[in-house]
């Protein structure tokens, strides 16, 4: 029995020599001093021994139990050390290795060209205004002297959340809030992103975005306003660029004009962007009606004012010859990239 216990204690310490990792320690844990271990059955066998076989041969099985104990608990601490350095290394990070370069994002052309137009004007004292997208028919039509029947109001053409709110057509609410709010002088421009019901095509979307300006003091005229429009026209377009007032009709200006600018490609012989003719549109304009400034609690007679709106989308595809509207939504990096 001691040589069976002996040559235990020596198949334990070969196999745990071999185990490479915790769970073959575990399989032989068990199987040295599981329930069905060997030497488990030798300890129960022991019932059969004599008193003194039994003192003797229990020291030494239990001696052998307990070297078995330790071996186990050495081999385990081992073992885990081992999986851990394995982790350590595998997860080991270094430092000193050059970082991956995030990649910049770049700003949109319609951004671009906003912040141009926005900077012309900052140079010329305006100041920049914003208000909500979602307003009322007050602000976007009452107040801007469209009569009760004007085409805009149409619920085919506006997107009407409420009878008494929409999304705004135009920046125009962004104005009267102004000419609400705030005593002449009033010099402001307005950017921000509109909303009509038109089905989308090479030159229209139901979202854009528009650029309008607004100037109100005592002793503003005609001249204030083409001297204005001339500049930014040729803060634009370039020095050279002329600029022709067309009479046009808005409900909330008069006299109201649409500007024309000399081509900037062929510079007014005719081309394929000016379509042969040597102009191009880019804004529509005019001297606030006398009810708008109404609307602002303003004597008519003392005060007056000039306004303009421009198309955001129209002057980029403009300037970078872009030739669908629909390229600026779609977020396509391979077309945003261009205009770094
Ligand atoms: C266009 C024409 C225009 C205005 C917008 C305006 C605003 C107030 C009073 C009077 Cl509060 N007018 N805005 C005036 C003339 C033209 O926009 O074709 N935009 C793309």
């Amino acid at each position: 029995m001691q040589d069976q216990l002996n040559r235990i204690l020596e198949e334990a310490k070969s196999q745990l020599e071999k185990a490479q990792d915790r769970a073959q320690t575990e399989e032989i844990r068990v199987k040295l001093l599981g329930k069905k271990g060997e030497l488990t059955q030798i300890l129960r066998g022991m019932g059969k021994l004599s008193p003194e076989e039994r003192k003797t041969t229990g020291q030494i099985a239990n001696e052998v139990r307990g070297r078995i104990e330790t071996m186990l608990e050495d081999k385990f601490a081992a073992v885990e050390a081992a999986a851990q350095a394995a982790r350590f290394k595998a997860e080991r990070i270094d430092v000193t290795e050059p970082g991956r370069r995030p990649k910049l994002g770049v700003k949109h052309p319609l951004t671009i060209t906003m912040e141009e137009i926005s900077k012309v004007f900052m140079n010329m004292g305006f100041s920049i205004v914003e208000g909500p997208e979602v307003e009322t028919v007050f602000n976007n039509f009452d107040a801007l002297n469209a009569s009760p029947d004007h085409p805009a109001r149409d619920m085919t053409d506006t997107f009407y959340i409420t009878e008494d709110v929409l999304l705004r057509t135009q920046t125009s609410p962004v104005q009267v809030r102004t000419l609400l709010k705030q005593k002449p002088p009033i010099k402001v421009i307005s950017p921000g992103r509109c909303f009509r019901c038109d089905t989308p095509d090479a030159t229209h979307s139901p979202m854009f975005h528009q650029i309008e300006g607004l100037v109100v003091d005592e002793g503003i005229t005609m001249a204030d306003l083409k001297g204005t429009l001339d500049s930014f026209a040729k803060q634009l377009f370039g020095p050279d660029t002329k600029t022709k007032f067309r009479p046009h009709h808005f409900p909330f200006t008069e006299p109201s004009a649409e500007v024309d600018v000399s081509c900037f490609k062929c510079g007014g012989k005719g081309c394929r962007v000016c379509k042969g003719s040597g102009w191009i549109e880019i804004l529509g304009c005019g001297m606030v009606h006398p009810n708008v400034l109404k609307v602002g609690g303003l004597d008519t007679e003392k005060y007056t004012g000039f306004a303009f709106g421009l198309g955001v989308e129209r002057v980029a595809m403009l300037k970078y010859g872009v030739d669908d509207i629909r390229l600026f939504y779609e977020n396509d990096m391979r077309f945003i990239e261009q205009f770094k």
